[in-house]
C-alpha cells in the first residue's frame, strides 16, 4: 500500500493548530501509520531540503522551519500520495485551492503550515528521513 510524508510545519504547530490538522486528515480518510514531534538540527533541515539549496529562498526556508518543532506524520492509503498533495494544496496560501489546508492555515509562501510529498520516490526518501528504513508497522 503507499504511503506519504507530511510535516506540520512551525507555524502550525506555534498557533495550536496540530489537532485540527489531524482531524482534516482523519476525516479524508487517511490512515495515519506513524507520527513524531522533533526539532529539526540546521544540518537535518538543509538535508531534508538539500533539494532547494540554490534557491533564493532557501536561507529563509532554513531558518523558519528550524524555529520551533514540527510533527512528521507518515499516511497510507489508496494514491495517498495525490490525495494528501490535494489536501494541502498549492505552495503559496493566497493562491492554494479553496478548502485545502493552505488555504485555510498558511501565512506565506514560506509559512505555509503544512509539506507534503510530491511523488511516491519523494516519499520513500521522506519517510526514510523521519522513520527510518525499516518501519516496526512493516
Ligand atoms: P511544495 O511542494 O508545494 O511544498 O513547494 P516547493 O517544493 O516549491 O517548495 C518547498 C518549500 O519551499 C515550500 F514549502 C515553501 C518554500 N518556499 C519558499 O519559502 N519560498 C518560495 O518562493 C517558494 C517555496
Amino acid at each position: 500500500m503507499e504511503s506519504t510524508l507530511l510535516l506540520i510545519k512551525p507555524d502550525g504547530v506555534e498557533r495550536k493548530l496540530v489537532g485540527d490538522i489531524i482531524k482534516k486528515l482523519e476525516n479524508s480518510g487517511l490512515e495515519i501509520i506513524n507520527m513524531r514531534m522533533v526539532h529539526l538540527t540546521q544540518d537535518e533541515a538543509e538535508k531534508f531540503y538539500s533539494i532547494h539549496k540554490d534557491k533564493f529562498f532557501f536561507r529563509e526556508l532554513i531558518r523558519y522551519v528550524t524555529r520551533e518543532k514540527i510533527v512528521a506524520i507518515e499516511l497510507k492509503g489508496k494514491d495517498v500520495v495525490r490525495r494528501t498533495r490535494l489536501l494541502i494544496g498549492g505552495t503559496d496560501p493566497k493562491e492554494a485551492e479553496e478548502e485545502t489546508i493552505r488555504a485555510i492555515c498558511g501565512i506565506s509562501k514560506t509559512e505555509n503550515t503544512v509539506h507534503a510529498s510530491d511523488s511516491k520516490k519523494t516519499a520513500k526518501r521522506e519517510i526514510e528521513f523521519f522513520f527510518g528504513s525499516r518501519n516496526i508497522h512493516e
